[in-house]
């Protein structure tokens, strides 16, 4: 949604210009005399800033009141109805060749790309606000940490960095007088589909994202940066930008591992970060570093580092409750951007999905009236909610550490209703890079595409890699050279179903469970068996004590192994390989020629 005009600002606010840095400044003149915007306001990332930049979203209409009785500081935003969800579709990488691009991005010459995108941003922001925010992705002491600045026209970015990022004159400082930026330039245009384009320049650290409001299209420092433009940038540099959540877990004996863990949309990241441990695991603290990005370096020590880039969530409201996720639930109740939720009649918000019963009447995400007759959902099924880290109950202390933290174990999943067990672990570093590279998940109704078809998305990724994916393999196994002490790599599936169609793992707190055997595997702890596939849990080595129900046999179904159903998965995988062509690594190849005769 665009801002028009702020009719005054009050003193001392809009004006912290960044100065002494002349590439900068010469950059955002650029994109004043493109755009041509009525107004520039500078953010500074204060306080007073957000509670004015939030009165002035209320009097646009870009924010609707909720009850601040119940939400205190929490407001309501609906985009446009054709504005709902990042559009891969009109998502580009602009390297200098096709090549570097790989087969799974659209790519379009950087030339080509800046005439277009010229052409549509001139004069774009004509009777707008431009605004100009300064933001850090990571500690602002962290080596790892990444400067971005974002302008836009829309108050409804503005205030979504303010909670995602580190967001300020802070990041100015860090930069200091010729520090490397991102240059991230957005514009929501007149949000017509037609002329809506992200578009990477990763040989310049740069973005450009028009025709969109939306989350993962308009905060640039999300996806865009931490993802597509980290991942080429962490591919030159020795480090690695990761679709990973990031949590530690303490034993009652105070040993404590650092876990990452990669899973595609709608295979609960989110939840497993926040994971709260069973009564049988009293004792035991999980606590959440980050839910959905890890930037990752190998230390002095030969281990690798993470820290997480963000500073807030940006999830998933739809399915979200006290039973699935009480620590998200106590992360939105203030402070919270709610975006296409449903709202009550007393100025609650509702999702399918949230605790108790639908309202009797409410207002839907597109501003309609619902009832539970309604044929339409409530709630668009990709709401969400921005919330501030620092809300989680469970936040982890390590969430500034500056050195990150070291991990013990990555884990890849996804959602799998056969074939793959409920947790086993890789043979070694190359490996696990191959369970990672081989990954797939099952559509839900939340995805386009049908419904149950496997989809292959390494390392939860496909979308997010600013470069070739066989080139972004080759520096997994880059990576695992240089670390003396690598994580363990896991793979997991919380989803496997009966022939009956039942869940066979009752999965979200019981997790921990899963966890236990891998974190007893880090320690030397824990028995496991040899099989074609990996190293793999049997009953004696795992905790399913205290579960009400559940026995050995059906731990057992959770575990089986089934050779056939991965000869099926390593066709699926040696299509993708082949799809790459000589720019997957021999090593990944060897890999799937050896597993396809060891699996029989
Ligand atoms: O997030 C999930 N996790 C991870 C939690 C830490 N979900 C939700 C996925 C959509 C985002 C899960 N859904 C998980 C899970 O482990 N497992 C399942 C499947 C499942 C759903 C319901 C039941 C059991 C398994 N049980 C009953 O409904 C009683
Ligand atoms: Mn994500």
């Amino acid at each position: 949604m665009t801002s028009p005009l702020h009719a005054s600002v009050p003193a001392g606010l809009g004006s912290t210009k960044p100065d002494g840095h002349a590439r900068l400044t010469t950059w955002i003149r650029e994109c004043i005399a493109l755009c041509e915007p009525d107004q520039v306001f500078y953010c500074d990332g204060s306080a007073a800033e957000k509670e004015f930049l939030t009165t002035e979203a209320l009097r646009m209409g870009v924010f609707i009141e909720l009850n601040q009785q119940k939400l205190p500081g929490c407001h309501l935003h609906r985009s446009h109805p054709n504005d709902v969800a990042r559009v891969e579709q009109f998502t580009f990488i602009c390297t200098p060749t096709k090549e570097e691009a790989g087969p799974t991005n659209n790519w379009s010459a950087p030339d080509e790309m800046r005439a277009r995108l010229k052409g549509l941003l001139k004069g774009a922001m004509k009777g707008r606000c431009m605004y100009i925010i300064p933001y850090m992705m990571g500690p602002a002491a962290s080596p790892l940490t990444q400067v971005g600045i974002e302008i836009t026209d829309s108050v409804y970015v503005v205030l979504n960095m303010h909670i995602m990022s580190r967001m300020g004159s802070a990041a100015y400082q860090r930069l200091g007088a010729d520090g490397d930026f991102n240059k991230g330039l957005h514009s929501t245009l007149d949000l017509n589909p037609d002329r809506r384009l992200i578009c990477h320049f990763p040989q310049d650290n740069e973005i450009t994202s028009v025709g969109s409001g939306y989350g993962g299209n308009a905060l640039l420092g999300k996806k865009c940066l931490a993802l597509r433009i980290g991942s080429y940038l962490a591919k030159r540099q020795g480090w690695m930008a990761e679709h990973m959540l990031l949590l530690s877990a303490e034993s009652p004996a105070g040993r404590k591992h650092y876990i990452a863990a990669a899973f595609p949309s709608a295979c609960g990241k989110t939840n497993f970060s926040m994971l709260i441990p069973p009564k049988h695991f009293a004792g035991w603290k999980v606590a959440t570093i980050g839910d959905d990005i890890a930037w990752m370096k190998p230390g002095a020590d030969g281990r690798l580092y993470a820290i997480n880039p963000e500073f807030g969530y940006f999830g998933v409201a739809p399915g979200t409750n006290y039973l699935t996720n009480p620590n998200a639930m106590k992360s939105i109740q203030r402070d919270t951007i709610y975006t296409n939720v449903a709202m009550t009649e007393d100025g609650d918000v509702w999702w399918e999905g949230k605790d108790g019963a639908p309202p009797a009447k409410c207002t839907d995400w597109k501003g309609n009236p619902w009832t539970p007759e309604s044929k339409e959902k409530a709630a668009h099924p990709n709401s969400r909610f921005t919330a501030p880290a620092t809300n989680n109950p469970a936040l982890a202390n390590e969430f500034e550490l500056a050195s990150g933290v070291p991990i013990s174990a990555i884990i890849f999943g996804g959602r799998r209703a056969s074939t793959v067990p409920l947790v086993y672990q890789s043979f070694d570093w190359e490996h696990g890079t191959f369970i990672g590279a081989t990954m797939g998940s099952e559509m839900t109704a939340a995805a386009a595409g049908t419904v149950g078809k496997l989809r292959l998305d390494p390392m939860a990724m496909l979308p997010f890699c600013g470069y070739h994916m066989g080139d972004y393999f080759t520096h997994w196994l880059e990576m695992g050279k240089k670390l003396t002490q690598p994580p363990l790599i896991f793979g997991v599936n919380w989803f496997r179903k009966s022939a009956e169609g039942k869940f066979l793992w009752p999965g979200f707190g019981e997790n921990m469970r899963a966890m236990k055997w891998m974190i007893d595997r880090c320690e030397g702890t824990a028995d496991a068996k040899e099989m074609p596939i990996g190293h793999l849990p049997e009953p004696k080595d795992f905790d399913f004590a205290d579960m009400e129900g559940f026995t050995t046999s059906d731990f057992e179904k959770a575990i089986a192994y089934d050779a056939a159903g991965w000869q099926a998965d390593y066709r699926l995988a040696g299509e993708f390989f082949d799809k790459l062509g000589g720019r997957c690594p021999s090593g990944l190849k060897d890999r799937l020629a050896k597993q396809k005769a060891r699996v029989g």
